[in-house]
């Protein structure tokens, strides 16, 4: 369920603004003439007395309106590096910005939907009663402010006009977190009100960092109200805990997709992007993968990469699944990030005229970043996110201190990178979705590439999704279920959130092509858990382009498959071509490593997801009609041919 305006308003609560004569002349009081003006063209009243209750919350010194001119872009780059929020690098354009040690990933365990008395959430959501939250608001966030400028600023998520965008305010006192969203978010300040009207509401972010100590941070909150559509952020600066566009947006965007119109739309942790196909035909790829299991740099794979992170699908009048890309820019993990696997991006981060922020990674004494896995020499020395580094420092727990975060990133243009789509990413039509597929981090079980045997079976994919724990969340360990990728971002219960995956997926107005077909893929499979001598991964960063390719073809009708108990997998010499095409060779034993079906993993994993799903209420019967099938059928498959069967005993 999901009841908008229900409770109190924190904002209005805390800030004491009611009316919009009040809300107006709380602005007329903080704004200097130039900002009054600038912001004149706002005239949503719903809008204004949100702006005005901040303002009398967080008692800023002086109000700043972005407009997202080029001038109030300098303005606002100019204030970060004054604040000393970030600092100039040796590169015409590249900043440097570290958020603090305990602030450097998504604060998971500090991180709550604002609930109402009797609300039921996902299981795997934290949750704070509305009471508390305003509590925490009143004591924290009155005068936090001072001293300091407020930044408001008008976004869409999506291009204006897009079915899925929706607009969205966003209010800092971070220089750095409105840089960020410079690139990271189509301002749209001229269009806002008529944004507002389209969709009918939009979205309030307010954060500060507050004094940016250390010891602040164990008292940073950040709030996602669903009821009246705002986040409150304080006491941290990394954006995913700050810039709220992204990650808090996004949680709102799965609860109107859900609730306001289920099986309608969509709202995903999922990159999109182009593959070309034979006679230049595009296809276009959605994907969900978990934070840091790839899914930028699967998304830059393709020839017309439009997202790397989100993605609002509907289904169109044409019948086919369109979707954009809430964001414009990439907020991209830089770890690994080298030539060989990205060659675009290191294009933008070593080459010239690119603008990039760059977060705690390792600035040598001639102001150049360096990451780990970038396959450049690296320095002995210099700063990164903890201070002072040298090769072999360690920690005071005697763990060797790495030369960047593991979580460190970089911030750009999508259009700065060259197989970028812009044209496409700022079309409120959408691309056209035609392959939907759901990746983990799986060592063992999955297979590389497989195709769901309809619709149903696919979203059974997105559901049974795994990962080992990543670096983007403070406090996660071990191996996990990951539902979608998007379980983080999922506020109601999963049964509603799949609920409406199912429908939508087998929706009646889909047409007959426009119905896209689902896939698993796994880049993670280990020598060592496929029987093999060999060391590390079965796979390669570059053998994605194979994987895409071959679901491409296989979209089409171009290239038959091999029937499993869990879906359909490529034959080999289709796979041979592929590899053929980027200079690789395939060998056959390699193949049948990676496509072996092994039965008893497989079926362990359907009983993991089943039992676990199985604690939820009121979850959808097809999840385990699914399940149930496949188990029947991989005992029959052992039955004949034993635990582990070789894809030439099936074709
Ligand atoms: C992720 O962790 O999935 C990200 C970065 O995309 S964050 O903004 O932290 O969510
Ligand atoms: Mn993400």
């Amino acid at each position: 369920m999901l009841e908008l305006k229900k409770g109190v308003d924190i904002l209005a609560e805390t800030g004491g603004v009611r009316t919009i004569d009040e809300a107006k002349a709380i602005i007329q009081q903080h704004l200097d003439a130039e900002n009054l003006e600038k912001l004149s063209p706002i005239t949503n009243e719903e809008a204004l007395v949100k702006i005005a209750n901040a303002i009398a919350l967080c008692e800023p010194d002086d109000v700043f309106i972005d407009t997202g001119s080029e001038a109030d872009g300098a303005l606002i780059r100019e204030y970060s590096l004054r604040k000393g929020e970030e600092k100039k690098l040796a590169k015409d354009g590249h900043t440097i910005h570290f958020d603090l040690p305990q602030d450097q990933a998504r604060l998971v365990n500090q991180t709550f939907y604002i609930v109402n008395e009797g609300e039921k959430l996902s299981a795997l959501a934290k949750s704070t009663l509305r009471a508390d939250a305003l509590q925490y608001v009143r004591d924290n966030m009155r005068g936090i402010m001072r001293g300091k400028t407020m930044l408001i600023g008008f976004f869409c998520r999506g291009p204006a006009g897009a079915d899925a965008a929706i607009p969205a305010i966003e209010i800092s006192s971070s220089g750095y977190v409105f840089h960020s969203a410079a690139l990271l978010y189509r301002n749209c300040y001229d269009r806002f009100d008529a944004e507002v009207e389209r969709k009918g509401l939009f979205f309030t972010n307010l954060h500060s960092e507050g004094l940016n100590r250390p010891e602040d941070v164990p008292n940073a909150r950040i709030f996602m109200d669903r009821s009246w559509l705002t986040t409150y952020s304080a006491f941290c600066t990394y954006a995913g805990n700050t810039l709220l566009m992204k990650k808090g947006n996004h949680r709102f965007s799965v609860d109107c997709a859900t609730y306001l119109r289920p099986g309608e739309e969509l709202s995903e942790h999922m990159f999109i992007t182009g593959m070309a196909g034979p006679g230049g035909r595009k296809t276009y790829f959605a994907g969900a993968a978990p934070s840091g299991c790839g899914k930028t740099t699967t998304a830059m794979v393709g020839t017309e990469f439009v997202g790397d992170d989100l993605a609002q699908m509907w289904i169109a009048d044409d019948g086919t699944v369109r979707a954009v890309n809430p964001e414009k820019g990439i907020f991209g993990i830089v770890e690994d990030v080298n030539r060989e696997g990205d060659p675009y991006l290191m294009d933008c981060l070593r080459g010239d005229g690119t603008e990039v922020i760059w977060s705690n990674v390792l600035i040598d004494a001639d102001g150049v970043p360096h990451w780990t896995g970038n396959g450049e020499p690296a320095p002995l020395e210099g700063v990164n996110f903890q201070g002072e580094w040298y090769q072999g420092k360690t920690d005071d727990q005697g763990n060797e201190i790495p030369m960047s975060h593991k979580n460190a990133r970089c911030t750009l243009l999508c259009s700065a990178i060259k197989n970028h789509a812009t044209e496409a990413n700022a079309d409120p039509a959408g691309v056209p979705i035609k392959v939907v597929t759901y990746s983990g981090r799986d060592a063992d079980t999955m297979p590389p590439v497989w195709v769901a045997k309809d619709n149903d079976e696919g979203v059974a994919i997105g559901a049974s999704i795994v990962s080992a724990a990543t670096a983007t969340e403070i406090g996660a360990s071990g191996v996990r279920r990951q539902p979608w990728a998007n379980a983080p971002f999922i506020p109601g219960p999963l049964a509603d959130y799949m609920d409406a995956q199912f429908k939508f997926f087998n929706h009646a107005n889909l047409s007959k092509e426009g119905k896209p077909i689902m896939a698993g893929l796994n880049y993670f499979l280990t020598h060592a858990d496929r029987g093999s001598a060999g060391k590390g991964l079965l796979g390669e960063k570059r053998d994605v382009k194979v994987w895409l390719g071959w679901l491409e073809l296989y979209a089409h009708g171009d290239v038959e498959a091999i029937e499993t108990p869990i879906g359909y997998i490529p034959k080999y010499e289709d796979l041979q071509k592929l590899f053929a095409e980027i200079d690789k060779e395939y060998p056959r034993s390699l193949y049948t490593m990676q496509f072996s079906i092994y039965v008893d993993k497989i079926v362990d994993r359907i009983d993991l997801q089943t039992e676990a799903y199985g604690k939820e209420e009121n979850l959808p019967t097809q999840l385990f009609e699914v399940y149930e099938a496949q188990k029947v059928a991989l005992a029959a498959l052992k039955d004949e041919h034993g635990p582990i069967v070789q894809p030439d005993q099936l074709g």
